[in-house]
């Protein structure tokens, strides 16, 4: 079976250019300005598009959810040495005023731009940074990505696809994680299913609105669940599009009724079965299709020992830059990049409810 995982290993060209618009957009007139910086970051990344077009338009495919590709690793490493080591993991979340970029922060941004793409911080995560970070905190210390729990299989707010459109929707286009530091080797699973390996009576019962939305608990789900009905996939018939953020309380809701889990169970054990590893080393950028690719973790192996040598990954999303005054709508400052819950909850909730397909 072909790797739907595209690794790439930039020329000099391409490294010389990104360490360039990091040397730029670090310059001491945007430090403390980390959301200028980020723009400016894109806007010179779309500007190079004569040395960064490559790796843009291969991300650009990605966003447009086009061709086999479902993941671009792209390997940065080369360029970390040229800058300070990462400092320790913070012991406590930033607050948005003191967030700091890194080099392969910048570098992740103008990839985006020469994409064409747009940036933005999640929904609902409780830190409310520009760049959510996964990383164990003393004060945050919960059982989610930067622990030693395990990741169960999701998209990110992928229930809030609730079109029977493709273009109906208000997550992120594709997901992008930044691998800071990662000493024991803790890898994010990727799983990109084909449709013919499931059979057809399991696709058309997925594509039913008869599965619950579920957000993500710790994507301040207290706030933001949205008790409908959704299909497990939808869109069109050569792909699968996730919409499921917790397929396991799926799982565990449908085994106390007794009907439906097998098909789940079926979707479950293609994930487990044949999922694939993202490289995840340090200078590394994983941008996954947020729309076919469902993503993992299996328990980290050392706990988080809170000295610096803790794994830390950054994520990051990313839409096409039509999109962006769309989600603008959902900002309550769109210079900071922020989807604010109260402000999206309401148009969610006044979407109409999908057509059954089948
Ligand atoms: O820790 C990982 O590798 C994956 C974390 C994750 O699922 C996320 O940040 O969305
Ligand atoms: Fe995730």
């Amino acid at each position: 079976m072909n790797s739907f995982i595209e690794r790439v290993v930039p020329t000099d060209l391409e490294l010389d250019t990104l360490c360039g618009i990091v040397d730029e957009v670090s310059a001491p007139r945007l430090r403390g300005r980390e959301h200028e910086a980020i723009a400016e970051a894109e806007r010179q990344g779309s500007a190079a598009i004569d040395s960064l077009g490559r790796l843009g338009q291969k991300l650009a495919e990605l966003i447009a959810h086009r061709g086999p590709v479902g993941v671009i690793e792209i390997d940065l490493g080369k360029a970390l040495p040229r800058y300070e080591p990462i400092p320790p993991t913070p012991t406590e979340l930033d607050s948005p005023a003191e967030h700091v970029l890194f080099p392969l922060d910048v570098m992740r941004c103008a990839i985006i731009g020469a994409a064409g793409g747009y940036s933005y911080g999640y929904s609902g995560q409780g830190n409310s940074n520009v760049c959510d970070d996964l990383m164990p905190t003393n004060k945050n210390l919960r059982p989610g990505a930067s622990t030693r729990f395990a990741v169960n299989w999701h998209t990110e707010d992928a229930p809030y696809n609730r079109g029977p459109d493709n273009r109906l929707h208000t997550t992120c286009d594709v997901i992008s994680f930044a691998y800071l530091r990662n000493p024991s080797a803790d890898m994010t699973r990727v799983n990109k299913p084909d449709p013919a390996s499931l059979r057809p009576e399991t696709l058309e019962a997925l594509k039913k609105y008869q599965f619950k939305l579920l957000t993500s608990y710790y994507q301040k789900a207290a706030s933001s669940n949205v008790d409908t009905s959704t299909s497990f996939v939808y869109g069109p018939d050569d792909w699968i599009r996730f919409s499921f953020a917790r397929i396991s309380e799926q799982m565990d809701d449908y085994r106390t009724r007794g009907n439906l889990l097998p098909v789940i169970e079926e979707l479950m054990g293609g994930l487990e079965s044949n999922s694939r590893q993202v490289s995840s080393c340090p200078g590394d950028i994983a941008f996954i299709d947020n729309m076919r690719v469902a993503h993992a973790r299996a328990p980290l192996k050392n706990p988080a020992k809170f000295d610096g040598s803790d794994r830390w990954l950054r994520r990051l999303g990313v839409v096409a830059g039509s999109r962006r005054p769309f989600l603008e709508r959902f900002m309550k400052d769109p210079a900071r990049r922020l989807v604010n819950n109260e402000q999206l909850l309401p148009y969610l909730q006044s979407l109409p409810i999908p057509h059954q397909t089948v």
